[in-house]
């Protein structure tokens, strides 16, 4: 009899073409699919996120049985469940005498480490559900002083042919960005993104997750999530037709009563594996070509994912391992407990977390301008941002969210992603949500307890910055008109900002 071979299939690499699956012999070898407290507690995340990672797991291993597949699935409450993905590697390996095993290479560098120094014979495959390997992109960053997301993002274009006409951009532009700034407005006829009612698996997995999990951060009822490839599908169809239509237009916009706008909802599935990103895009262009949506909707949702998504898995596996401890501003400030739902004053962070705690999810403007703004501002440790974002988003995987917080977001990584800090005042949130209106804070004032606390800590994170950033030229302007205030205005700006830090340093609700 010839030895099996272990394929270990994880919890992210549902895909139906996966390569470890690819390279298998399904007469021979054994998929191991592992439910562990290693992975389920790495950081506490959010019950949603855990149930929709278990649930759809266990949907899929059903799948790859019915398929022809021998699966050893081990579940989260198996006695003999050693708790690591090594561990449940070795235990089978044991079992059957195996001493070879077949992965597409992890998305998170502590699990591709891990496997390394295991002593079975562990073949990692590339993880070809991205449109561009990483060699690509490496290839693309070598030698270039600066990198940018736009010029990689027309190379993407061009291999793919999406929303391409010969040799140009379709309609004549690449990027429609410009088009996609307006303030939304209420509105009771907008779809939502698709619901499922969860089946009998998901309601076991739903138990379960209560029984275990039930101090973490968030809510796990109600569930609603796509946990198969079919209902991933369904949602997204969802999507085209009813929704993205005006995610150009709104992209930016928040709403305290609607959490989602025009957004699709589909990070968790592509992340997962139940949608592949190119065939998600080549939907979107198709809605486009045959008149259905606008082309700033199309190009704008496209360029999400063959632009910033596979940017970001390339920036993570470029820089290596010790990206996540990157801190170029030396934050060192604890993250507040308002991020784990402690009270806040502050109307955008309240509405913010709030919707984060129940859903497992924020738009990327709420991440980035309203949270991710308001922990750069305050100077918070890079690294405790981090793992906050890490746990509370139903979406979150390490390749994907730390080039997002660390990068983008905290400008952790001395600028590698963004070309400037992501940081505004009251006033761009005021401009694009409806939060500042009924806030304990005023937006209007700029100086004073009752100010916005983003109007002062704008200043102050500046002005302590401002050998960093003061020879940036986009960042030039700002600092002239900061040197224009008079003094004495100035002085009562940091000040009132050193105060609101104080008040929160001590614990107190700001
Ligand atoms: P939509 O607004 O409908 O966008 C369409 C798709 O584009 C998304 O489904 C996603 O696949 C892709 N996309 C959009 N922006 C990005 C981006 N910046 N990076 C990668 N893909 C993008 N995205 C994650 O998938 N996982 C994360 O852990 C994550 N953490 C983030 C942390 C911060 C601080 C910020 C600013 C952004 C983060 N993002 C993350 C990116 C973005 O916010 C989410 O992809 C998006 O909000 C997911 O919701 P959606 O599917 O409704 O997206
Ligand atoms: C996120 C997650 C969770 C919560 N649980 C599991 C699990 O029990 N078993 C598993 O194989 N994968 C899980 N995952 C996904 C992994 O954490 C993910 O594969 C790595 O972080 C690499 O992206
Ligand atoms: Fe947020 Fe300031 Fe507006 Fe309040 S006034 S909601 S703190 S931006």
């Amino acid at each position: 009899m010839v030895t099996p071979r272990l394929v270990l299939i994880l919890g992210d690499q549902l895909s139906e073409d996966l390569s470890a699956l690819a390279t298998a012999d399904k007469t021979r070898d054994i998929v191991v699919m592992a439910e562990v407290d290693g992975e389920t507690g790495y950081v506490p995340h959010h019950p949603k996120k855990i149930a929709l990672v278990l649930s759809a797991m266990r949907h899929f291993a059903a799948g790859l049985e019915a398929d022809g597949w021998t699966v050893a699935y081990s579940r989260l409450d198996d006695p003999d469940n050693s708790g690591t993905i090594p561990g449940e590697l070795l235990r089978r390996a044991d079992a059957l005498g195996a001493s070879d095993v077949i992965v597409t290479r992890p998305g998170e560098w502590r699990l591709i480490e891990a496997l390394e120094d295991m002593p079975l014979k562990v073949r990692q495959l590339a993880d070809d559900r991205f449109i561009a390997s990483l060699a690509e992109f490496d290839a693309w960053a070598e030698g270039r002083k600066e990198l940018r997301m736009e010029y990689f993002y027309r190379l993407m274009r061009r291999k793919t042919g999406l929303m391409m006409d010969g040799d140009d951009p379709a309609g004549g532009k690449w990027n429609y960005d410009h088009d996609n700034r307006k303030r939304a407005k209420a509105d009771l006829l907008r779809s939502a993104p698709m619901q499922f009612t969860p089946d009998d698996v998901t309601e076991e997995v739903l138990a379960l997750v209560e029984a275990r999990f039930s101090d973490n951060f968030g809510a796990l009822r109600p569930f609603h999530f796509a946990v198969t490839r079919g209902q991933a599908l369904r949602a997204l169809d969802h999507f085209v037709r009813n929704l993205l239509e005006g995610f150009g237009d709104y992209q930016d916009a928040m709403l305290r009563d609607d959490r989602f706008l025009h957004h699709s909802l589909l990070s968790p599935y592509i992340n997962l594996g139940l949608l592949n990103p190119l065939e998600v895009c080549q939907r979107i262009e198709a809605a486009w070509r045959e008149g259905h949506v606008p082309i700033n909707a199309a190009e704008g949702f496209i360029r999400q994912i063959i632009g910033w998504r596979e940017y970001m898995r390339g920036i993570y596996f470029r820089e290596g391992p010790d990206y996540t401890g990157r801190n170029a501003l030396n934050h060192d400030r604890a993250l507040p407990w308002m991020y784990w739902g402690g009270e806040t004053r502050m109307n955008c962070m309240a509405h913010s977390i709030g919707q984060t705690r129940e859903e497992a999810y924020a738009h990327h403007i709420q991440r980035l301008m309203v949270t991710g703004n308001f922990a750069l501002l305050a100077g918070i440790a890079p690294r405790e941002v981090h793992e906050w974002y890490l746990a509370v988003y139903i979406d979150a995987y390490e390749w994907v969210e730390a080039p997002n917080v660390i990068g983008m977001s905290q400008w952790a990584d001395g600028g590698m992603i963004a070309s400037k800090p992501y940081v505004s005042s009251g006033n761009y949130i005021n401009k694009m949500s409806d939060y500042c209106g009924d806030c304990a804070y005023s937006v209007k004032d700029k100086t004073g307890e009752q100010s916005c606390p983003f109007n002062t800590l704008y200043w102050h994170f500046l002005d302590r910055h401002r050998e960093r950033f003061q020879g940036n030229h986009r960042m030039g302007m700002i600092y002239r008109t900061w040197d224009k205030m008079d003094e004495a205005r100035r002085a009562e700006v940091l000040e009132t900002a050193s105060n609101f830090l104080g008040r929160m340093d001590a614990g107190e609700v700001v």
